[in-house]
């Protein structure tokens, strides 16, 4: 099958029910460890929406790789949205970007309170590591491996991943930011994560090398123009349509569209999708889902 025959809207309308369902099992074994309010706080962060495009990467990876593991590959996704359902919980907080919508909805701090939200975003991390072991064991992959692949989720998330790029973001505001800074406070604090996805889902499926390269390269592309197409967006909708407010102009963050206005920053979210499906090709893998994904970073409304 070729991209322009692939029913995209039919394939993520089809993973989200058990994305949703792995999400609820990580839920269920994390809630008896936890306080009711903090429990409930998690739920918040974790259920009600989303495009869920970190776990449907890495099952999408997976596949392509050969893998077939049923709820388990959705489970060791899940693990993936588990830290960015984090990360979204404390960027939301006025310590980070005071946000009052998210998904739609009120943020979780909004509703369940900033001490309560900060402890639940903070014990899912740890929920996510150990998911993402127990998920790459249940599918097949040997002690060190599943190791591997829970580190790989941790590094993606930490200092030299999304929490290093946050730091980066809070560091940025009000600075005018170079091309090169702006490439890798996003490399780190969006790209990494999504790169993790398609790592975590090739190592999952036992991948040699020169495809867990190509994965990563892809990765990398459609991380960055995942950010590119959320600066136009942040720039060009409302927040009935984002569901969430706009904020880059009014936090004065340095953006692709206030480096190189918008039709520019089109041009080049449109050349990394590219770039994406060329390093597919590179180490010829057959994956019609991710072509079509890479197009959808940059084509999605919010
Ligand atoms: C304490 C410095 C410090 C960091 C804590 C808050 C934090 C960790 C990291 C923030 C990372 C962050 C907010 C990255 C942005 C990622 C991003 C582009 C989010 C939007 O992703 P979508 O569009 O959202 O996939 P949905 O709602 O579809 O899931």
């Amino acid at each position: 099958m070729t991209s322009a025959v692939f029913d995209l809207p039919a394939y993520l309308d089809e993973r989200l029910a058990p994305v949703k369902a792995a999400l609820e099992r990580a839920l269920a074994v994390a809630e008896p460890h936890l306080p009711a309010d903090v429990a409930a706080a998690a739920r918040h962060g974790v259920t009600g929406g989303g495009k869920r495009l970190r776990p449907i990467l890495c099952v999408a990876a997976y596949e392509a790789c050969g893998g077939s593991g049923g709820d388990a590959a959705y489970d060791l996704a899940a693990s993936l949205e588990l830290i960015h359902a984090y990360s979204l919980m404390h960027d939301d907080l006025p310590c980070m970007d005071d946000a009052a919508l998210r998904r739609g909805r009120p943020t979780t701090h909004r509703v369940h309170g900033e001490d309560v939200t900060m402890r639940a975003g903070a014990a899912l991390i740890p929920v996510a590591a150990l998911q993402a072991r127990r998920a790459a064991l249940s599918l097949g992959c040997d002690p060190a491996q599943a190791a591997a692949i829970a580190a790989r989720l941790m590094t993606a998330a930490g200092a030299g991943g999304m929490v290093g790029g946050q730091w980066l973001d809070l560091e940025g505001e009000g600075q005018r930011l170079d091309e090169e800074r702006l490439d890798t406070l996003h490399r780190l604090k969006t790209g990494a994560l999504l790169v993790a996805s398609l790592s975590m889902g090739g190592m999952a499926a036992g991948a040699p090398a020169d495809r867990l390269d190509a994965l990563e390269r892809y990765g990398r592309a459609i991380g960055l123009a995942f950010q590119v197409a959320d600066d136009i967006l942040d720039a060009t909708q409302d927040a009935g349509v984002l569901g969430k407010n706009p904020s880059d102009a009014e936090l004065d963050k340095s953006t692709y569209v206030s480096l190189h206005g918008i039709e520019e920053a089109r041009r080049r979210a449109d050349a990394l999708v590219d770039e994406a499906v060329a390093s597919l090709a590179s180490a010829a893998i057959e994956a019609p889902a991710l072509r079509a994904l890479a197009g959808y970073v940059v084509a999605r409304r919010n």
